[in-house]
Protein backbone atom coordinates (compact mmCIF):
# COMPACT_ATOMS: atom_id res chain seq x y z
CA UNK A 1 0.00 0.00 0.00
CA UNK A 2 3.49 2.71 0.62
CA UNK A 3 3.63 1.53 -3.07
CA UNK A 4 0.35 2.86 -3.89
CA UNK A 5 0.36 5.95 -1.54
CA UNK A 6 3.85 7.15 -2.91
CA UNK A 7 2.09 6.83 -6.55
CA UNK A 8 -0.11 8.80 -5.81
CA UNK A 9 1.51 11.57 -4.23
CA UNK A 10 4.09 11.33 -7.57
CA UNK A 11 1.54 11.84 -9.63
CA UNK A 12 0.41 15.14 -7.91
CA UNK A 13 4.08 16.68 -7.34
CA UNK A 14 3.87 19.49 -6.13
CA UNK A 15 0.64 19.71 -5.46
CA UNK A 16 -1.92 19.30 -2.17
CA UNK A 17 -3.98 15.84 -1.73
CA UNK A 18 -5.81 15.75 0.88
CA UNK A 19 -6.14 12.62 3.20
CA UNK A 20 -9.53 12.15 2.65
CA UNK A 21 -8.84 11.76 -0.91
CA UNK A 22 -6.06 9.62 -0.38
CA UNK A 23 -7.99 7.06 1.35
CA UNK A 24 -11.21 7.28 -0.85
CA UNK A 25 -8.76 6.24 -3.62
CA UNK A 26 -6.64 3.62 -2.36
CA UNK A 27 -9.64 2.27 0.19
CA UNK A 28 -7.78 2.76 3.24
CA UNK A 29 -7.98 4.32 6.36
CA UNK A 30 -6.91 7.98 7.14
CA UNK A 31 -4.48 6.45 9.75
CA UNK A 32 -3.07 4.18 7.23
CA UNK A 33 -2.44 6.87 5.29
CA UNK A 34 -0.68 9.00 7.79
CA UNK A 35 0.97 6.12 8.83
CA UNK A 36 2.50 5.35 4.94
CA UNK A 37 3.46 8.72 5.03
CA UNK A 38 5.32 8.67 8.05
CA UNK A 39 7.23 5.85 6.67
CA UNK A 40 8.26 7.30 3.24
CA UNK A 41 9.42 10.70 5.43
CA UNK A 42 11.74 8.80 7.10
CA UNK A 43 13.14 6.97 4.40
CA UNK A 44 13.86 10.59 2.93
CA UNK A 45 10.81 11.95 0.96
CA UNK A 46 10.05 15.12 1.28
CA UNK A 47 6.43 15.32 2.37
CA UNK A 48 4.89 18.77 3.41
CA UNK A 49 1.91 18.05 5.67
CA UNK A 50 -0.81 20.68 6.23
CA UNK A 51 -4.24 20.74 7.86
CA UNK A 52 -7.31 20.85 6.07
CA UNK A 53 -4.97 20.58 2.80
CA UNK A 54 -3.29 17.28 3.01
CA UNK A 55 0.16 16.24 1.51
CA UNK A 56 2.18 17.24 -0.91
CA UNK A 57 5.48 15.32 -2.32
CA UNK A 58 8.22 17.85 -2.76
CA UNK A 59 11.13 16.12 -3.04
CA UNK A 60 12.13 12.14 -3.67
CA UNK A 61 15.10 11.19 -2.12
CA UNK A 62 17.66 9.37 -4.46
CA UNK A 63 16.93 5.43 -2.73
CA UNK A 64 17.29 2.72 -4.82
CA UNK A 65 14.52 0.06 -3.38
CA UNK A 66 11.37 -1.79 -5.35
CA UNK A 67 8.51 0.91 -4.44
CA UNK A 68 11.35 3.88 -5.86
CA UNK A 69 12.37 1.97 -8.63
CA UNK A 70 9.50 0.04 -9.35
CA UNK A 71 7.25 3.27 -10.10
CA UNK A 72 9.30 4.53 -12.90
CA UNK A 73 10.59 1.31 -14.77
CA UNK A 74 8.98 0.41 -17.44
CA UNK A 75 10.80 -2.59 -18.45
CA UNK A 76 8.88 -6.52 -19.08
CA UNK A 77 11.63 -9.01 -17.04
CA UNK A 78 14.90 -6.98 -15.44
CA UNK A 79 13.20 -5.68 -12.30
CA UNK A 80 10.30 -7.16 -12.35
CA UNK A 81 11.79 -8.05 -8.50
CA UNK A 82 14.18 -5.69 -6.59
CA UNK A 83 15.98 -7.19 -3.64
CA UNK A 84 17.27 -3.48 -1.90
CA UNK A 85 19.65 -4.47 1.33
CA UNK A 86 21.51 -1.96 3.53
CA UNK A 87 24.28 -4.60 3.88
CA UNK A 88 25.92 -7.58 2.59
CA UNK A 89 28.56 -9.19 1.67
CA UNK A 90 28.66 -9.25 -2.02
CA UNK A 91 25.23 -9.25 -4.19
CA UNK A 92 26.70 -11.59 -6.58
CA UNK A 93 27.28 -13.73 -3.97
CA UNK A 94 23.61 -13.71 -2.72
CA UNK A 95 22.20 -13.23 -6.12
CA UNK A 96 23.47 -17.11 -6.85
CA UNK A 97 22.14 -17.81 -3.41
CA UNK A 98 18.73 -16.92 -4.73
CA UNK A 99 19.09 -18.24 -8.33
CA UNK A 100 19.62 -21.43 -6.91
CA UNK A 101 17.00 -21.52 -4.97
CA UNK A 102 14.78 -20.73 -7.88
CA UNK A 103 15.01 -17.07 -8.05
CA UNK A 104 13.00 -15.85 -11.06
CA UNK A 105 14.98 -14.49 -14.63
CA UNK A 106 15.82 -11.01 -14.01
CA UNK A 107 15.53 -10.21 -10.47
CA UNK A 108 17.77 -7.47 -9.25
CA UNK A 109 19.79 -7.81 -6.02
CA UNK A 110 20.67 -4.09 -4.78
CA UNK A 111 22.85 -2.84 -1.71
CA UNK A 112 23.66 0.36 -0.09
CA UNK A 113 27.11 -1.20 0.91
CA UNK A 114 28.96 -4.54 0.42
CA UNK A 115 31.69 -5.58 2.90
CA UNK A 116 33.18 -8.38 0.70
CA UNK A 117 32.31 -7.11 -2.90
CA UNK A 118 34.16 -9.17 -5.49
CA UNK A 119 36.22 -7.92 -8.74
CA UNK A 120 37.62 -10.85 -10.99
CA UNK A 121 39.57 -13.37 -9.88
CA UNK A 122 39.38 -13.41 -5.93
CA UNK A 123 40.05 -9.48 -6.67
CA UNK A 124 38.50 -7.06 -4.16
CA UNK A 125 36.04 -4.07 -5.08
CA UNK A 126 35.80 -1.63 -2.80
CA UNK A 127 31.94 -0.66 -2.03
CA UNK A 128 31.36 2.34 0.53
CA UNK A 129 28.23 3.00 1.96
CA UNK A 130 25.46 4.79 -0.24
CA UNK A 131 27.39 6.31 -2.76
CA UNK A 132 27.60 3.51 -5.55
CA UNK A 133 25.39 1.43 -7.14
CA UNK A 134 26.58 -2.54 -6.35
CA UNK A 135 23.90 -4.36 -7.74
CA UNK A 136 23.33 -7.91 -9.62
CA UNK A 137 21.10 -8.92 -12.23
CA UNK A 138 19.66 -12.74 -12.36
CA UNK A 139 19.83 -14.20 -15.80
CA UNK A 140 18.49 -17.52 -17.03
CA UNK A 141 19.26 -18.03 -20.78
CA UNK A 142 18.99 -20.66 -22.95
CA UNK A 143 22.34 -20.18 -23.85
CA UNK A 144 25.65 -22.12 -24.61
CA UNK A 145 28.28 -21.78 -21.55
CA UNK A 146 30.48 -20.40 -23.70
CA UNK A 147 28.43 -17.44 -25.09
CA UNK A 148 28.03 -16.13 -21.58
CA UNK A 149 30.88 -13.68 -21.28
CA UNK A 150 29.06 -12.16 -24.04
CA UNK A 151 26.62 -11.12 -21.89
CA UNK A 152 29.69 -8.57 -20.26
CA UNK A 153 29.46 -7.04 -23.26
CA UNK A 154 25.71 -6.26 -22.83
CA UNK A 155 25.98 -4.91 -19.52
CA UNK A 156 29.18 -2.37 -20.37
CA UNK A 157 27.00 -1.57 -23.44
CA UNK A 158 24.13 -0.57 -20.80
CA UNK A 159 26.49 1.43 -18.67
CA UNK A 160 28.31 3.04 -20.70
CA UNK A 161 25.36 4.07 -22.26
CA UNK A 162 23.61 5.25 -19.12
CA UNK A 163 26.21 7.19 -18.04
CA UNK A 164 26.29 9.14 -20.85
CA UNK A 165 22.54 9.79 -21.24
CA UNK A 166 22.22 10.46 -17.68
CA UNK A 167 25.37 12.98 -16.98
CA UNK A 168 26.61 13.65 -20.71
CA UNK A 169 29.95 12.39 -19.53
CA UNK A 170 31.90 10.38 -22.40
CA UNK A 171 32.20 7.14 -20.42
CA UNK A 172 34.30 4.86 -22.43
CA UNK A 173 34.63 0.98 -22.64
CA UNK A 174 37.75 -0.68 -21.74
CA UNK A 175 37.28 -4.33 -23.01
CA UNK A 176 36.22 -6.73 -21.45
CA UNK A 177 34.45 -5.15 -17.64
CA UNK A 178 36.05 -1.87 -17.49
CA UNK A 179 33.09 1.77 -18.09
CA UNK A 180 36.35 4.65 -17.96
CA UNK A 181 35.81 8.29 -17.28
CA UNK A 182 38.85 10.31 -17.89
CA UNK A 183 41.15 7.62 -18.46
CA UNK A 184 40.00 5.84 -14.42
CA UNK A 185 37.96 3.09 -13.74
CA UNK A 186 34.27 4.31 -12.70
CA UNK A 187 32.70 0.52 -13.26
CA UNK A 188 33.62 -2.91 -13.35
CA UNK A 189 31.65 -5.65 -14.40
CA UNK A 190 31.63 -9.16 -13.16
CA UNK A 191 29.93 -11.95 -14.86
CA UNK A 192 29.91 -15.26 -12.91
CA UNK A 193 27.42 -18.40 -13.82
CA UNK A 194 26.07 -21.89 -12.98
CA UNK A 195 26.51 -24.15 -15.74
CA UNK A 196 26.04 -28.27 -17.00
CA UNK A 197 28.22 -29.51 -20.09
CA UNK A 198 25.62 -27.83 -22.69
CA UNK A 199 23.57 -25.44 -20.18
CA UNK A 200 23.65 -22.62 -18.39
CA UNK A 201 22.04 -23.24 -14.76
CA UNK A 202 22.37 -19.02 -14.56
CA UNK A 203 24.44 -16.05 -14.84
CA UNK A 204 24.83 -13.30 -12.80
CA UNK A 205 25.72 -9.93 -13.81
CA UNK A 206 27.67 -7.97 -11.06
CA UNK A 207 27.67 -4.33 -11.66
CA UNK A 208 29.94 -1.97 -9.50
CA UNK A 209 29.68 2.00 -10.25
CA UNK A 210 31.21 4.52 -8.06
CA UNK A 211 28.63 6.99 -8.31
CA UNK A 212 29.07 10.02 -5.41
CA UNK A 213 31.83 8.46 -3.60
CA UNK A 214 34.60 10.44 -2.18
CA UNK A 215 37.59 9.06 -4.27
CA UNK A 216 40.18 10.43 -1.51
CA UNK A 217 38.87 8.09 1.16
CA UNK A 218 39.47 5.33 -1.28
CA UNK A 219 42.42 3.22 -0.31
CA UNK A 220 45.52 4.52 -2.13
CA UNK A 221 46.34 1.83 -4.51
CA UNK A 222 43.03 1.90 -6.10
CA UNK A 223 42.87 6.18 -5.58
CA UNK A 224 45.39 6.56 -8.25
CA UNK A 225 43.36 4.48 -11.25
CA UNK A 226 39.73 4.65 -10.04
CA UNK A 227 37.25 7.78 -10.69
CA UNK A 228 33.36 8.43 -10.25
CA UNK A 229 30.61 9.60 -11.68
CA UNK A 230 30.61 12.66 -9.80
CA UNK A 231 33.94 13.77 -10.14
CA UNK A 232 33.64 14.04 -14.07
CA UNK A 233 30.01 15.44 -13.79
CA UNK A 234 31.04 18.41 -11.47
CA UNK A 235 28.27 17.34 -9.15
CA UNK A 236 26.01 15.12 -7.16
CA UNK A 237 24.34 12.42 -9.34
CA UNK A 238 21.32 10.54 -9.00
CA UNK A 239 22.22 6.80 -9.02
CA UNK A 240 18.39 6.13 -9.39
CA UNK A 241 18.14 7.51 -12.50
CA UNK A 242 21.77 5.82 -13.43
CA UNK A 243 20.04 2.10 -12.48
CA UNK A 244 16.66 2.88 -14.31
CA UNK A 245 18.65 3.74 -17.56
CA UNK A 246 20.58 0.24 -16.86
CA UNK A 247 18.18 -1.93 -16.69
CA UNK A 248 16.18 0.08 -19.65
CA UNK A 249 19.21 -0.76 -21.60
CA UNK A 250 20.18 -3.80 -20.46
CA UNK A 251 16.78 -5.74 -21.27
CA UNK A 252 16.81 -4.24 -24.63
CA UNK A 253 19.89 -5.37 -25.68
CA UNK A 254 19.79 -8.87 -23.76
CA UNK A 255 16.19 -9.14 -25.20
CA UNK A 256 18.24 -8.68 -28.59
CA UNK A 257 20.76 -11.23 -28.15
CA UNK A 258 17.90 -13.98 -26.94
CA UNK A 259 15.88 -13.39 -29.66
CA UNK A 260 17.91 -12.54 -32.85
CA UNK A 261 21.29 -14.86 -31.33
CA UNK A 262 23.30 -12.00 -32.32
CA UNK A 263 25.05 -9.59 -29.93
CA UNK A 264 25.49 -7.60 -32.89
CA UNK A 265 23.72 -4.28 -31.45
CA UNK A 266 25.44 -4.53 -27.89
CA UNK A 267 28.92 -4.90 -30.29
CA UNK A 268 28.03 -1.95 -31.79
CA UNK A 269 28.11 0.23 -28.92
CA UNK A 270 30.94 -1.33 -27.24
CA UNK A 271 33.32 -0.37 -30.24
CA UNK A 272 31.92 3.30 -30.52
CA UNK A 273 32.70 4.09 -26.99
CA UNK A 274 35.99 2.04 -26.79
CA UNK A 275 39.05 3.31 -25.53
CA UNK A 276 40.80 0.07 -25.97
CA UNK A 277 40.58 0.06 -30.38
CA UNK A 278 43.07 1.69 -31.72
CA UNK A 279 45.93 1.76 -28.66
CA UNK A 280 48.79 0.11 -27.73
CA UNK A 281 47.71 -3.09 -24.94
CA UNK A 282 49.23 -5.65 -23.02
CA UNK A 283 47.60 -8.39 -22.35
CA UNK A 284 48.12 -11.09 -19.66
CA UNK A 285 46.53 -14.28 -20.30
CA UNK A 286 47.58 -16.99 -17.23
CA UNK A 287 51.41 -16.63 -17.69
CA UNK A 288 52.02 -15.18 -21.05
CA UNK A 289 51.94 -11.46 -21.52
CA UNK A 290 51.24 -9.83 -25.18
CA UNK A 291 52.20 -7.00 -26.57
CA UNK A 292 49.91 -5.83 -28.98
CA UNK A 293 47.71 -3.18 -30.18
CA UNK A 294 43.95 -3.37 -30.31
CA UNK A 295 42.15 -3.40 -33.54
CA UNK A 296 38.94 -4.71 -33.72
CA UNK A 297 36.02 -6.72 -31.96
CA UNK A 298 34.23 -9.61 -33.17
CA UNK A 299 30.46 -10.12 -33.42
CA UNK A 300 30.91 -12.50 -30.88
CA UNK A 301 32.64 -9.83 -28.75
CA UNK A 302 35.83 -11.20 -28.33
CA UNK A 303 39.28 -8.64 -28.95
CA UNK A 304 41.04 -8.61 -32.06
CA UNK A 305 44.88 -7.63 -31.92
CA UNK A 306 47.83 -7.43 -34.12
CA UNK A 307 51.20 -9.07 -32.43
CA UNK A 308 54.55 -7.72 -32.44
CA UNK A 309 54.90 -10.09 -35.46
CA UNK A 310 52.27 -8.36 -37.32
CA UNK A 311 49.61 -11.35 -37.39
CA UNK A 312 45.96 -10.61 -36.38
CA UNK A 313 45.09 -12.89 -32.84
CA UNK A 314 41.04 -13.26 -31.14
CA UNK A 315 41.77 -12.60 -27.25
CA UNK A 316 38.36 -14.24 -25.60
CA UNK A 317 39.40 -13.25 -21.91
CA UNK A 318 42.42 -11.90 -20.12
CA UNK A 319 43.82 -9.03 -18.41
CA UNK A 320 43.92 -5.73 -20.57
CA UNK A 321 45.98 -2.88 -19.99
CA UNK A 322 45.36 0.14 -22.36
CA UNK A 323 47.83 2.70 -22.87
CA UNK A 324 46.40 5.91 -21.96
CA UNK A 325 44.22 4.48 -19.61
CA UNK A 326 45.76 5.02 -15.79
CA UNK A 327 46.08 1.33 -14.90
CA UNK A 328 48.51 0.71 -17.71
CA UNK A 329 51.83 -1.39 -16.57
C1 LIG B 1 35.84 -5.86 -11.68
O1 LIG B 1 36.85 -6.77 -11.41
O2 LIG B 1 36.01 -4.76 -12.12
C2 LIG B 1 34.46 -6.35 -11.31
C3 LIG B 1 33.81 -5.54 -10.21
C4 LIG B 1 32.39 -5.95 -9.96
C5 LIG B 1 31.80 -5.31 -8.76
C6 LIG B 1 30.35 -5.63 -8.61
S1 LIG B 1 29.57 -4.69 -7.38
C7 LIG B 1 28.17 -5.66 -7.43
C8 LIG B 1 28.63 -7.09 -7.61
N1 LIG B 1 28.90 -7.75 -6.36
C9 LIG B 1 30.19 -8.06 -6.21
O3 LIG B 1 30.68 -8.63 -5.22
N2 LIG B 1 30.87 -7.66 -7.31
C10 LIG B 1 29.99 -7.08 -8.30
P1 LIG B 1 38.37 -6.57 -11.86
O4 LIG B 1 38.42 -6.25 -13.33
O5 LIG B 1 39.05 -7.77 -11.38
O6 LIG B 1 38.86 -5.29 -11.09
C11 LIG B 1 39.11 -5.32 -9.73
C12 LIG B 1 40.13 -4.21 -9.43
O7 LIG B 1 39.49 -2.94 -9.54
C13 LIG B 1 40.67 -4.26 -8.00
O8 LIG B 1 41.78 -5.11 -7.91
C14 LIG B 1 41.05 -2.80 -7.75
O9 LIG B 1 42.31 -2.51 -8.31
C15 LIG B 1 40.02 -2.04 -8.56
N3 LIG B 1 38.89 -1.56 -7.73
C16 LIG B 1 38.39 -2.08 -6.59
N4 LIG B 1 37.34 -1.38 -6.16
C17 LIG B 1 37.16 -0.38 -7.04
C18 LIG B 1 36.21 0.67 -7.16
N5 LIG B 1 35.21 0.84 -6.30
N6 LIG B 1 36.35 1.52 -8.21
C19 LIG B 1 37.32 1.36 -9.13
N7 LIG B 1 38.25 0.39 -9.08
C20 LIG B 1 38.16 -0.48 -8.04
Amino acid sequence: MKKEVLETLKHNKGRFISGEELSNRLGVTRTAVWKHIHQLKEEGYRIESVSKKGYKLLEEPDILNENALQLDLDTKIIGKRIIHLNTIDSTNTMAKKIAAEDGEEGTIVIAEEQTEGRGRLGRKWVSPKGTGIWMSLILKPSIEPTEAAKITQIAAAAVALAIRKVTGCEAGIKWPNDIILERKKVCGILTEMSAELNCVNYVIVGIGINVNGDMEAFPEDIKKTATSVKASAGKTVSRKAIVLYILREFERLYLDFIQSKSLQKSVEICKKYSVTLGNPVKIINRDRQIVAEAVDLTEEGELVIRNQKGELEKIISGEVSVRGISDYV
